[in-house]
């Protein structure tokens, strides 16, 4: 949580929620009320409405065909390509993988990083406080490598242990994979500096920015970032499309992630020859809607614009914190100083599921477990949080219900 950041006094959250068919859902009787934000965003009706023109007009397979179809698909994915490429800044539309998403972009680097590039002993830097898609992938790869795996700790409000980083740099050291904004704490980590510190050892750093894309400005030259993951889902369009930026000289260099159709120039039984960027990284027939669709749900977001939805977005960060500090029974898991706007919590004796359950019965939408964060729950030995996640379609009127209805569960406790 920033409390220095603009406040954003003009933004217009009732008319965005016009945007958003499915928010007028009524849930057992009460409006609905979505905080699960940060597990999947809703879809504003542009995003909708261009997937269904792509399925009644559009559709065909690219690069493949010379008819009229296959000619508006092809051009309307680069185009999609295109977009991606100038919303995070990226020098050219060749360092723009489309993958399923921020877990097979991990997947990709793992494997295609790993095979290329990691030998017997080679260690990797992660952090303590990732999602399981950044913690897995590299012990598969490091199973595979015969390579380790260094995890910098964080403290218990939720922020990495930078005196920690710089001591668990050495020769063997290959890579640096961290998260952005984390999902279960919302601390926001600061990538500059951690970019910068891997550079000066010439490591190369990928940012997980799954939870960072729909909150905050990502510039990836500025950054320096060597490797940037996000998920068209959580970025306001579609499941099933993700993007991995890679910098050209190591994507050149990385060997394929998958065999087929669409990644090679050509084939015979004794020497295949891989396409050009981004192409080799792009098996098969991809996800063609779902491209298009990310690009109208990027270009909503910059018509709203980035600055005025993160300092919304913080601003209903400050209320939330502020009022469910309130409730003795309540501990917020994540005080960091910089927040997105994530609220995960526990409740004295009341288990996370049961939170869940009984908030459901008031509309509310919030997400219950470990969030797919183990190593965070081991951290503070608790086994699960409520999570209220939230975006610039919520109002600080939810706000005040999701206070009523937590006084609801511990009533029920009690
Ligand atoms: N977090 C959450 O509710 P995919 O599933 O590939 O779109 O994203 C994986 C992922 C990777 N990194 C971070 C930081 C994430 O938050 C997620 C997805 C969801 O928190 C589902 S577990």
């Amino acid at each position: 949580m920033n409390n220095s950041k603009k406040i954003a006094v003009n933004f217009n959250a009732q008319k965005i929620r016009e945007d958003f068919p499915i928010l007028n859902t009524r849930v057992r009787g009460k409006n609905l009320i979505y905080f699960d934000n940060a597990a999947t965003t809703q879809k504003p009706s542009c995003v909708i409405e261009r997937i269904k023109k792509y399925y009644e007009h559009e559709n065909s397979n690219v690069h493949r065909g010379v008819h009229y179809l296959s000619e508006i698909a092809t051009h309307e994915y680069e185009n999609s390509r295109e977009t991606v490429k100038n919303f995070i800044n990226a020098t050219s539309t060749e360092e723009i993988v489309f993958t399923r998403g921020t877990t097979e972009a991990i997947n990709l680097v793992a494997y295609s990083f790993g095979k290329t590039f990691i030998s017997e002993g080679d260690e990797i830097i992660i952090t303590e406080m990732e999602h399981h898609s950044n913690i897995v992938p590299w012990q598969l790869m490091c199973e595979d490598r015969k390579a380790k795996l260094k995890i910098l700790p964080f403290d218990d409000n939720g922020e990495l242990i930078l005196d920690e980083y710089e001591k668990l740099f050495n020769e063997k050291t290959k890579l640096v994979s961290v998260v952005h904004i984390s999902n279960s704490l919302g601390t926001i980590n600061p990538i500059k500096q951690i970019i910068d510190i891997a550079h000066s050892y010439a490591i190369p750093v990928l940012i997980d920015g799954a939870q960072s894309i729909m909150h905050s400005k990502i510039d990836v030259q500025d950054l320096g970032c060597d490797f940037f993951v996000f998920s068209g889902h959580k970025v306001y369009g579609p499941t099933g499309i993700g993007v991995l930026y890679g910098k050209k000289e190591l994507l050149d260099q990385m060997v394929p992630y998958q065999g087929g159709g669409d990644m090679i120039k050509s084939v015979t039984f004794s020497k295949t020859i891989y396409n050009d960027l981004p192409y080799k990284f792009e098996a098969g027939t991809p996800n063609i809607a779902g491209a298009i669709g990310l690009k109208s749900a990027l270009e909503y977001l910059t018509n709203i614009g980035i600055e005025q939805i993160s300092s919304y977005e913080n601003e209903l960060l400050i209320y939330a914190t502020e009022k469910l500090s309130q409730i003795p029974q309540l501990k917020i898991i994540g005080t960091a100083k910089e927040k997105g706007p994530i609220i995960s919590f526990i409740l004295d004796n009341i288990h996370p599921h049961d939170i869940g359950t009984i908030l459901d019965y008031e509309g509310i939408a919030v997400r219950t477990g470990h969030h797919c964060t183990q190593p965070v729950m081991e951290h503070f030995k608790i086994p699960a949080t409520t999570r209220a996640s939230f975006s610039f379609y919520n109002t600080k009127e939810e706000i005040d219900f999701l206070f009523e209805g937590i006084q609801k569960v511990i009533k029920v406790f009690s």
